[in-house]
Order: C-alpha cells, then structure tokens, then sequence
C-alpha cells in the first residue's frame, strides 16, 4: 500500500479503489488500472483467424474517461461526487449515445452454435453430473509453465539472489532465520508463510550449513503446500442450468479477457454460453465483449450504455434460459471512482439474481493482477464482502508479474484458484498448477 493510504471508516483499506497511483517501491507498470477505452468503431464484426488470434486493442486511458459517459448537463451538478465524476447515470437510463444499436433493448448477438465436443481433462473445468472420458490432450502451443517462468522471473531472480547471498558460506542461526523471513516476506509471500518456511527449513539444520539449492527446494514444496488446495476445477453443476458466473474484479484486471477465454473453453467443451455485458459504463467494454462473443460463438445480452446493470442481469439471465444455455457469464464494471456506487451494483446483481435461482450466481469469480502485488490481497477482502467471491483468476502471469502474492492470498482466504492468465490471446487461460507455479516462483528446475 501507499504510504499515504487512506483509512476508511471500514477496517478494511479502500484506497485502491480511489487511486491508480503504482506503489512506489514497485517497478511494475499501473497504467493499467487506468480507465482504457478502445474505439467502437475499429470493433470487427465479422470473426477472422486474425481476430481469433488477438485481443481487442485497447488505447491507452485518457483522463477524460474517467468521468463517466458524458459531461454533466447544466443543472446536473447535483450528481457530480467529491471528484467530480458523474454518476448520474446510475439513477436514470441516459439518452443512448449513438443511434444505432444502443437504442434497442437488450439485442441479442446470435451467431450459430459451436459443435459439442467432450470436455478434455486439461480443460480446468468439469461437469459434475457427468465426467467425461478425456480425449488425447491436444499438443500445448507454448508452454504455459514457461511462459510463467519467464513473467515470474524478476521476482524468482531477486529471492534467488537473496538466498543465495544470505546461505552462502554461514551456518543456519536465528539471525539468517530472521533475515529469511524479512526476503519471503519482501516477496509478498505473506507472514503465514514465511514463518512456516522458516520453521521447516530450521528441523535438523541449526548450526549446519546449508546450500542454496537446498533452501529454494523447500521453498518450492512449502508453497506448493500452501497452493496445491486451491488449485481446483472450476465445478460446474449444470442440475442448474444455467450455471451462473459473475465475474467481478477491479477495473483493467482483466475481466472481458477472462470472460472471453472462458467462453472459449466452454464452448469448446461443448457447452452452450451466454454472456451478458454487465459493464454498462463504457461503450467499449460492451463492444470488447461482442467481439469475444463472435469469436466464441456465444450469444451477447447488452443494452445501452447507463443502463441498470442489475437490470441487465436479470433479463439476461431469462435470455440464457430461453435459450437453453449451460452457462451465463455477466461482466461487471471495476472503475475505481466511486467503490461505494461500485459495491451498491454487485450487491444488487446478486440480489436480483436470487430472484429468478436462489443459488445464483453459482460462482462469482474474481480477476486479480499479478503486477499489483500487495494490492490484490486488499481486493479479495472487499469484493469477497460485497459479492460473495468464491473463486479466482490471476491473470497478466506472462508480464513482470508479482506472483508470490497468490501465496498469500491462499493462505488467508483459501479460495479456489481456477485459471491463469497468461496472454491476451483466446487460448491464455490456463488451469491453475501448484507445482508449476511454486517452482516458478521458488527458481527450483521443472521437472
Ligand atoms: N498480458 C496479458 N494481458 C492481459 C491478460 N488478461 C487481460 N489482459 C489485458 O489487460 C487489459 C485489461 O483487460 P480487461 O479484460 O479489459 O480488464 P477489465 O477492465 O477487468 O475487464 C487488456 O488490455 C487485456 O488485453 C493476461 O493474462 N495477460
Ligand atoms: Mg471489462
């Protein structure tokens, strides 16, 4: 956290949702958090192998953006908050801003059906009622445990480093002990952890020296201790049909992106999707969507930009049974202006969810940012609160990414970890391993 943070009324400190400000120690790039809006109209309707292979391009944030859809109107000020952003749109439907398709209601993107396949077993989902035989696992195109290697490198090179420079040449005594647990902690690794590491490594060892190679093993096991319960399938229970998924998460971490590689691994596995376009905030978050449903073959429920996002849930929900989804995917806004209009709207999806199906949404799944660090860990407890999260993505694992929160973020909440992202691209999301990740992050060789 920033120095500065803010404390909240709340024990919790909100201030992520206030700020994009990067932590100050951190050498990773926070544009990102940043409002993005992608132009409508480069938006490709018609699918290409080209589009299949890309995510849509997004521009960098513009500070206007930030405000909401439109300049206040004169006698509008009334709904401008402290910073000055609009949210006045939450209380009315606003004039669409383009004719076209934003004045019809909810309209449905229905492209043709994908064929069914069976679910492979490296899919990172699974049907409960009935498990598939798993068909030859299809060839890899890279592998995802080296391009985590590589995202995860920086940090795996700095604590590799540290090991190597404390252990080298001194036997094993309080102080090393204690200067061990300060580098897993300066890791993200969380305090949990770090005394467990410290603990394990001091059996038998006291007085001796010990090698490098020797501390990063272990390493390498305590965290896969800790992962290897929350890598988990994502279950769905299709005796509800459809299985809904609320996908929430702070702005630019990647929520579209997920729900579109999702979607893909769903239909591929023979499930019929719907997605609905509950970030009704930006014209392109809706577009972004679109896309990914053309590319997926899922049908997309949207409405104009304003529009009443719990509104949209629910008549979304009614689309995906009409059509005999298995699986409904709603998007959410995450901007970072206003958490309490932000956390107002999740709680109300869910709440009118529960309406038409008292367990929906049947998972509410969270994107975190593996660049941000300490950060996610504060946002796991927020939305955990507000929506009831009950299973995460980590995604950006390919960039200079800062995965040893993951660690803490199991050991604290012990939610499940479905998937990773690893790429923008439609085949990015990759079941979570705890093994591999462990060995990424500890430096210790794949085996
Ligand atoms: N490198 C990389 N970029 C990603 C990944 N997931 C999402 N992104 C990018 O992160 C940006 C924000 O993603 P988006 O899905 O729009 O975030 P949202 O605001 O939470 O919906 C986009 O430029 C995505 O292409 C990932 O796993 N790896
Ligand atoms: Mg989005």
């Amino acid at each position: 956290m920033t120095a500065d943070a803010e404390t909240e009324e709340e024990e919790v400190d909100f201030s992520f949702l206030d700020t994009a400000e990067p932590l100050p120690e951190s050498p990773a790039d926070f544009s990102f958090l940043e409002e993005r809006v992608e132009p409508v109209e480069t938006a490709t309707r018609e699918p290409s192998p080209e589009a299949e292979a890309v995510a849509p391009e997004v521009e960098p944030a513009r500070e206007e953006d930030h405000v909401g859809i439109e300049p206040a109107k004169p006698g509008e000020e009334d709904d401008l908050d402290e910073d000055g952003a609009d949210f006045s749109w939450l209380e009315a439907d606003l004039p669409p801003e383009e004719e076209d398709e934003r004045s019809e209601p909810a309209a449905p993107v229905v492209p043709a059906a994908p064929p069914r396949a069976p679910v492979p077993a490296d899919a990172g989902f699974r049907l409960r009622e009935k498990p598939v035989e798993a068909p030859a696992a299809s060839a890899p195109r890279i592998s995802w445990a080296e391009r985590l290697r590589q995202g995860l490198a920086r940090s795996s090179s700095q604590l590799s480093g540290s090991i190597t420079a404390l252990f080298t040449k001194r036997k094993l005594d309080e102080d090393t002990l204690q200067d061990f647990e300060d580098i897993l902690i300066q890791a993200d690794l969380g305090v949990e952890t770090a005394m467990r590491i410290t603990d394990r490594l001091s059996e038998g060892r006291f007085g001796k020296e010990i090698a490098g190679a020797e501390v990063r093993r272990i390493l390498a096991e305590e965290i896969e201790k800790t992962l290897a319960p929350v890598a988990q399938p994502l279950e769905l229970d299709l005796e509800k049909k459809p299985h809904v998924i609320l996908v929430v998460g702070v702005n630019g971490t990647g929520k579209t992106t997920t729900i579109g590689k999702l979607a893909a691994k769903l239909t591929r596995g023979g499930l019929k999707v719907t997605l609905c376009a509950g970030d009704t905030f930006r014209a392109a978050a809706v577009e972004q969507l679109k896309i990914w449903g053309e590319r997926t073959g899922s049908e997309v429920v949207a409405k104009q930009i304003g529009a009443d996002a719990a509104g949209l849930a629910f008549e979304a929900y009614d689309r995906a049974v009409e059509n005999d989804s298995d699986v409904l995917i709603i998007d959410t806004a995450g901007r970072l202006q206003n958490k309490a209009e932000l956390m107002a709207e999740l709680e109300k999806i869910n709440r009118v969810l529960a309406k038409r199906e008292p367990d929906a949404p049947h998972t509410v799944l969270q994107t975190l940012d593996a660049t941000t660090g300490q950060n996610a860990l504060n946002q796991v407890e927020i939305f955990r609160n507000v929506s009831g999260v009950n299973g995460l993505v980590m995604t950006k694992l390919d960039g200079t990414a800062r995965g040893g929160i993951l660690v803490a973020i199991a050991a604290k909440h012990r939610l499940p970890v479905y998937f990773v992202g690893v790429g923008e691209g439609i085949d990015d999301l990759e079941p979570f391993k705890a093994k591999d990740f462990a060995s990424a992050i500890a430096g210790t060789p794949l085996n």
